[in-house]
């Protein structure tokens, strides 16, 4: 029965011995062994009660598994909702309940915490853990190894991924079988991958860049992936010799040009390197080719479309722009103000449309009215413009977001924290220039008419509720927070005074 996503990057493999993932102590998935974990993994899904179009939460420490519970969940038609293993319980909750998940897999660590939350809320509990073992796989020990692929159309839904909001609400973006493998197929043959291909990846999987792009591109193309459980400098460095491409954040980059083993001859073998989630330094692009030869290929995506620009492969990889709209994705820079199109050079707002946009935000049709125009068209919340060539240059955000180490973060959902923390009157969270994430986190704060702020209590009270990565790094009482004529906070005025805070000091 027809599954397009699954027949095109999971069917083409069956029966194939090629290696799927080489992992760290030396050992070879291959595909057909791949496979046959996913198809067992199916069988327990539907054994369990999970029928097509039901979602499955999953927070997952990386690891074949849990790759493997992503195929199962396309074959079986149950929609995969990935979730960062950072989050809290109480982040966690939301998600569960927002989505309707009808099952929650987590690792037996967090199960204590999430099992009362799973039963009031009417989802089933099952473990998985880092070193594959658990419930569900316990029970896929005697599930068959093959299993009957649930028919889907391209428009069906296949995964949805929560993308925090200018309100502090997290919105699930539904994306379809098409929106991922229509991307897939274009980016596996943009950057020319092949079956002889082999990714360093060290990605996590809960997100588009690790999951959608780096595997499905591997997938569709039939390569094979160095699949280590996170980024460990020491770690790339022992297995790019025997890699020949690699994606990663800017941070990756940063962090290999900072270490005196990353050289020109252990980047011999590579082929390519994509860098994309935040912006790559111009700096970092130029000394990366001073140093290693090769000059990085910048794209640039998000969550609700996927990729939408790229760098090209043969020809000009420009320092400090995000390349072309790929093939079959329309891109055009508008005003904000009326929606119109800019005259040609003029920075406005990026918006797109293509096969690889979202369907929409799961039950709130008034956010998606707001984003997703009538005729197709996704407002990216980004700034930038196009050059003489042709080139988009992403200059800015429309949007109030962090983004650390090519993690997302809004500024809403920490001030909402820092706002109910006693003698607090109000807060802005702002992100600024951090040597190693790009970005980070900053709170300011301004405190009641004569209360005493207990900085480092507030700082207690975020991580309660808030992910590590969302952290402020540092807060700061302030008397009062700039505004403009209308009372809105100036963040930018904010970011200006603050912005060398992280930097280390010149001397
Ligand atoms: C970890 N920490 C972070 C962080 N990652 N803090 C802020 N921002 C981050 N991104 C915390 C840790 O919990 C730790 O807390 C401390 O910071 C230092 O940890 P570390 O050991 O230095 O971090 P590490 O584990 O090495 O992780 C850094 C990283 C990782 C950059 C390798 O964050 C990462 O893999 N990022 C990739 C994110 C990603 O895939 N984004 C794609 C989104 S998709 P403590 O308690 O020890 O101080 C998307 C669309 C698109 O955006 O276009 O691709
Ligand atoms: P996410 O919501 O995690 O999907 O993040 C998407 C956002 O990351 C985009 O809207 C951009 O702001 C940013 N982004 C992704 N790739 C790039 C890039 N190459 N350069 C600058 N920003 C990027």
């Amino acid at each position: 029965m027809p599954n397009p996503l699954y027949d095109s990057l999971f069917g083409i493999h069956a029966g194939k011995t090629t290696p799927f993932l080489h992992l760290q102590d030396g050992s070879v998935i291959s595909h057909s062994d791949f496979l046959e974990k996913a198809a067992r993994l199916a069988h327990v899904l539907t054994e369990i009660g999970l029928e097509p179009g039901d979602r499955l939460a999953a927070q997952l420490q990386k690891s074949p598994e849990a790759l493997a519970l992503y195929a199962a969940c396309v074959q079986a038609g149950v929609i995969f909702l990935p979730l960062n293993t950072a989050y809290t319980a109480d982040e966690v909750t939301y998600f569960i309940e927002n989505s309707g998940a009808r099952c929650v897999v987590c690792d037996d660590k967090s199960a204590d915490d999430l099992k009362p939350i799973a039963d009031r809320l009417g989802a089933r509990l099952e473990t998985m853990n880092a070193d594959g073992g658990g419930s569900l796989t316990d029970q896929a020990a005697s599930m068959p190894a093959s299993f009957d692929t649930v028919s889907r159309a391209s428009d069906d839904l296949a995964a949805f991924l929560y993308t925090s909001g200018t309100t502090g609400r997290s919105k699930g973006a539904m994306l379809t079988q098409d929106n991922l493998l229509s991307n897939a197929l274009t980016l596996g043959d943009f950057w020319k991958f092949t079956s002889d291909d082999v990714l360093l990846h060290a990605l996590p999987i809960f997100h588009t860049h690790g999951l959608f792009v780096a595997t499905n591109v591997i997938l569709a193309t039939g390569g094979s992936m160095i699949f280590l459980p996170k980024f460990d400098l020491d770690a790339m460095i022992d297995l790019m010799p025997k890699a020949t491409t690699m994606m990663g954040v800017p941070t990756f980059y940063t962090r290999l040009l900072d270490d005196a083993r990353f050289t020109k001859d252990l980047t011999a073998h590579m082929r390519l390197f994509v860098s994309g989630s935040a912006p790559l330094l111009a700096e970092t692009h130029v000394q990366f080719e001073k140093r290693t030869g090769h000059r990085i290929l910048e794209r640039y995506g998000m969550t609700e479309t996927n990729m939408n620009t790229s760098n090209p492969y043969d020809g000009d990889r420009r320092a400090g722009t995000v390349g072309f709209p790929l093939p079959g994705v329309e891109l055009k820079i508008t005003d904000p103000a009326t929606g119109k199109t800019l005259p040609h050079g003029d920075v406005g707002q990026i918006e797109v449309r293509g096969p690889n946009v979202f369907k929409g935000y799961w039950q709130m049709p008034e956010k998606t009215a707001a984003e997703l125009r009538e005729d197709g068209f996704f407002i990216t919340g980004d700034l930038g413009k196009l050059d003489d060539d042709g080139y988009v240059h992403i200059v800015g955000r429309n949007k109030d977001l962090i983004i650390s180490g090519g993690y997302n973060i809004y500024p809403k959902e920490i001030e909402l924290v820092l706002d109910e923390q006693p003698g607090v009157l109000e807060s802005a969270v702002i992100g600024v220039p951090h040597a190693d994430f790009g970005e980070t986190v900053l709170g300011l704060i301004v405190p009641e008419h004569g209360a005493s702020l207990d900085l480092e209590a507030i700082g207690e009270a975020c991580k309660a509720s808030l992910a590590r990565f969302k952290h402020p790094r540092k807060l700061i009482e302030v008397e009062d927070l700039p505004r403009n004529t209308m009372g809105k906070v100036q963040k930018n005025v904010l970011r200006d005074t603050y912005r060398d805070v992280f930097l280390p000091v010149d001397t």
